[in-house]
């Protein structure tokens, strides 16, 4: 029965587990007046290049391009002959345009009194002084800059203000080690570093300088350290930094915007990757920039004049570049940036900051709301959340009892959710909902957006149809699909577009139901092999979700001698429940009879925790070590190294 190759009756498998029959229309008055209507996936059905060309044209160019796609697989080039200035078309468009006035960001502090209002007129004066700083510190057109900070204001000014000279910015995420900063400086060949004194965690400042320090030792390449003071505290100071305040402070409030060329580089930003040396995706002007700007608009269905919007996720990952920075500014909205976590200084700080600045779109991650599930449901319940209209989710497969409880909790069963699909290799938001014309279903990223050709394929690259499990691939060359990987354009090549013929290919595993919608299941190396089945870990996690006890799941496949791979659970209790009795076997009866006795985990843990990267995402391969008994892989990605402590306490009868 076991096999290697999973067959059409294993893609079966994989399709047939979940039936998940709730449905959500959109509200009637938001699909009244919603951005983006139905006739969008015709129009761009009929004439892709012709959607795109629209969408540009959104923008304020200096020049109009040539040629809108030339494609020569797989280097694509968009908006060819055109030029514009991100910074001008984020910034001083809107000041122009007689919005200098509109707030660009609410600006929360973690500590509770600490926050700012910076308006168009604002933002327009401060990108103009940082990019007059960077010019006197010598940075030109084509530099990298490597970006180390926390969610202060100076953040997004630093990478407007790189992108206003054409400099290439390199954010690496403030919670990673001198030696990850080290390796990213040193593969961008970056001139200077942007940093702080430190930033706020969890109440307490938390120190960035020092590690900077550590990393620039070695880095003989770096001319400067620009360092924010944002804490305070006492930090070494030696002779290649200089403090913002002392620098930027003095100068002069305007600067030219010089245009660049649609396929002028933005920015790198490195993609953690678990394994191997990180990889530079490089993003590029003009195609980027419509991308991330269109699907803000469509996506969240923003009105500029009266959203308020916030993403919650950090800069130092793609969904803060491209739905913080770029796509929000871009189109002129209103956004809150809030510098802490969710439980300082308690469980309810999200959603006093919902209240406090009546946010209307809210952007944000399934382990945020795995988590806000755990804490309970009476903390949400204490603040008004009236203002909410529509709901977003990124980073993680979002398991439908997730969705539900969003949408119940958060949205007051008004919202709609757009479970969003993407990766810092897209660029932007790439298979998702329309809020004013998708009907959603819990757990599903429904259709590849308007101007998005993707498709659900067998291990022959054969399109999957109805109910069928496979890989997802893109077909099409899209505007903000990274170029190449910074410095490798062979390993661009093999990463992407070797698995399948002509097809770009993500990574990820996908099923296409009945009515032609999508389901993310997951990375293709997470999926299980059970007694030869084909099982996503995303499903399994699914079932136990649903379970009213539980909170959040991962799952794992474990070697095993009968099944080839066997399923192990992990799982976090939901607040308040009960914890007698025979929970694993209770939940392991519930996953049988929600997807069929062949997914039924061997073994369920109860864990405090779960090992989680920085950027949220479980990381199923170090759960998979101790599944397997083996000692621990790399950990150096991990948020929090003694999660797996904690877990491998719980472990006598793991073995
Ligand atoms: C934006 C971002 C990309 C990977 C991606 C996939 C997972 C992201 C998802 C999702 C299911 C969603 N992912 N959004 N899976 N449904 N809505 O997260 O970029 O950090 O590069 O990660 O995240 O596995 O391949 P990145």
């Amino acid at each position: 029965m076991a096999t290697e190759t999973p067959g059409q009756e294993t893609q079966e498998t994989l399709s047939n587990l979940l039936s998940e029959t709730r449905r959500f229309a959109p509200p009637a008055d938001l699909a009244a007046a919603a951005n983006v209507t139905a006739e969008a996936y015709e129009e761009a059905a009929e004439d892709r290049l012709g959607f795109w060309e629209r969408a540009a044209d959104r923008l304020t160019w200096a020049r109009r391009w040539d040629t809108t796609l030339e494609w020569e697989p797989p280097f694509a080039k968009w908006f060819v002959g055109g030029r514009l200035n991100v910074a001008y078309n984020c910034v001083d468009r809107h000041v122009e345009e007689g919005r200098g006035g509109k707030v660009a960001f609410y600006w929360e502090g973690e500590p509770e009194d600490d926050s700012r209002t910076i308006t168009y007129a604002d933002l327009a004066k401060e990108v103009a002084k940082a990019a007059n700083a960077l010019e006197e510190l010598g940075v030109r057109k084509g530099d990298r800059v490597a970006v180390y900070m926390p969610m202060i204001p100076e953040l997004p000014i630093a990478l407007l203000a790189c992108a206003r000279i054409g400099a290439i910015h390199s954010v690496v995420f403030g919670g990673f080690s001198a030696t990850a900063l080290k390796s990213r400086i040193h593969d961008a060949d970056a001139k200077i570093v942007i940093t702080a004194d430190g930033g706020f965690r969890r109440g307490a400042p938390s120190a960035l300088k020092p590690t900077v320090d550590e990393a620039v030792a070695e880095s003989p390449g770096v001319e400067h350290v620009l360092v924010v003071r944002r804490t305070g505290q006492d930090v070494p100071f030696g002779d290649k930094d200089v403090w913002w305040h002392d620098l930027v402070d003095r100068q002069a409030d305007t600067h030219e915007p010089v245009p660049h060329d649609a396929e002028d580089p933005l920015y790198i930003l490195y993609t953690s990757g678990t394994t191997g040396k990180p990889k530079g995706i490089l993003h590029t002007t003009g195609g980027y920039l419509t991308q991330v700007a269109w699907t803000h608009h469509a996506v969240f269905d923003l009105k500029p004049e009266t959203d308020i919007y916030w993403c919650t996720a950090d800069i130092g990952w793609v969904t803060g570049h491209s739905y913080i920075v770029y796509g929000p500014l871009a189109n002129g909205a209103t956004s809150v940036i809030y510098e802490g976590t969710p439980d300082t200084p308690h469980r309810g700080r999200f959603w006093e900051i919902v209240q406090k600045y009546k946010v209307t779109i809210l952007y944000t991650a399934p382990t945020a709301i795995r988590t806000f599930m755990k804490w309970g449901d009476d903390i949400p319940a204490k603040f008004d959340m009236s203002s909410l209209r529509v709901l977003g989710s990124v980073g993680e497969p979002i398991n439908p009892e997730a969705y539900v409880w969003y949408r119940e909790h958060i949205g007051a069963g008004r919202c709609p959710v757009v479970d969003t699909w993407w990766q810092t290799e897209t660029g932007g938001i790439m298979i998702s909902p329309l809020p004013g014309v998708t009907a959603g279903k819990p757990g599903a990223a429904m259709r590849p957006l308007p101007g998005v050709v993707a498709d659900v394929v067998d291990d022959q690259g054969n399109s999957v149809q109805n109910g069928g499990g496979g890989f997802l691939v893109v077909r099409e060359p899209w505007p903000s699909m990274l170029r190449t990987i910074w410095g490798d354009d062979k390993r661009y090549v093999d990463t992407y577009w070797s698995r399948f013929d002509g097809m770009y290919f993500p990574g990820d595993g996908a099923k296409r139901d009945e009515d032609g919608d999508l389901w993310l299941l997951g990375r293709v190396d997470d999926v299980m092999l059970v007694s030869g089945h084909n099982i996503s870990t995303t499903e399994v996690e699914s079932a136990l979700v649903s379970h009213p006890k539980v909170a959040e799941a991962a799952v794992v496949g474990a070697t095993d001698p009968v099944t080839g791979q066997a399923i192990v659970a992990f799982v976090i209790l939901r607040g308040g429940a009960d914890e007698s009795g025979d929970i694993a076997g209770e939940l392991r009866a519930h996953v049988a009879k929600t997807l069929g006795p062949i997914a039924k985990p061997r073994q369920i843990m109860v864990v405090p925790e779960l090992p989680k990267t920085r950027s949220g995402k479980i990381m199923r391969r170090l759960l998979r070590d101790v599944a397997e008994n083996r000692s621990l892989g790399d950990v150096t990605t991990l948020t929090d190294s003694s999660v797996m402590n904690l877990i491998a306490e719980k472990l006598p009868s793991a073995k």
